[in-house]
C-alpha cells in the first residue's frame, strides 16, 4: 500500500498575484479573464488576487519572483502571449520568460506558473484565449489551484 498526495482545487481562502504582459493585451486581457472565472468558479474571492501588469513577457519573470518571495501570496500565475514574428526576437522572448518563471518557482519555493502562450500566428494566440481551443488562462488557474493545495499539503 502506498500513500498518495494530489491536490484539490480549492479556491476559497487563496491568495494568487497574476502577472499579466500588456503587449499583445488583446490575448491577454482574455487570459486574464479566464483566470479570475476560473478561480471564482472554484470558490476564490476576487479581493484575494492582485494583478500586475509588466510591458511585456520578458518581463514577467522578475515581477514573479518579487511577488513570489514577497510572502503574501500562495502563488503566482503568470500571463502573457509571445507571437512568432519576422525576426528571432521571439525565440529571446519566450526563451527567457520560459526559463525565468520557472527559475522565479525554484528560487522562491512556492508554484509559479507558466501561462504565457508562444505560438506562430496571431490566430494559434486567438484560439487559446477563448476560442475554440479553450483559455489557456484557465488553465494556468486550474495548475495554480492544484499546486498550492498540493504544496499545503507536503
Ligand atoms: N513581448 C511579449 O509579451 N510578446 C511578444 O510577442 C513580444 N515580441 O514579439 O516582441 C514581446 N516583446 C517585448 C518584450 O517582452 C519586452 O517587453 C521588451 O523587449 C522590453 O524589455
Amino acid at each position: 500500500m502506498y500513500m498518495e498526495i494530489n491536490g484539490s482545487l480549492q479556491g476559497e481562502g487563496k491568495r494568487f498575484a497574476l502577472v499579466v504582459s500588456r503587449f499583445n493585451d488583446f490575448i491577454t486581457t482574455r487570459l486574464l479573464e479566464g483566470a479570475v472565472d476560473c478561480f471564482i468558479r472554484h470558490g476564490g474571492n476576487a479581493p484575494d488576487l492582485t494583478v500586475v501588469r509588466v510591458p511585456g513577457s520578458f518581463e514577467i519573470p522578475l515581477t514573479a519572483l518579487k511577488l513570489a518571495k514577497s510572502g503574501k501570496y500562495q502563488g503566482v500565475v503568470c500571463l502573457g502571449a509571445v507571437i512568432r514574428g519576422s525576426t528571432p526576437h521571439f525565440d529571446y522572448v519566450a526563451a527567457e520568460a520560459a526559463k525565468g518563471i520557472a527559475q522565479a518557482g525554484m528560487s522562491s519555493g512556492i508554484p509559479v506558473i507558466f501561462g504565457v502562450l508562444t505560438t506562430d500566428t496571431i490566430e494559434q494566440a486567438v484560439e487559446r484565449a477563448g476560442v475554440k481551443a479553450g483559455n489557456k488562462g484557465w488553465d494556468a488557474m486550474m495548475s495554480a489551484l492544484e499546486m498550492t493545495d498540493l504544496f499545503a499539503q507536503l
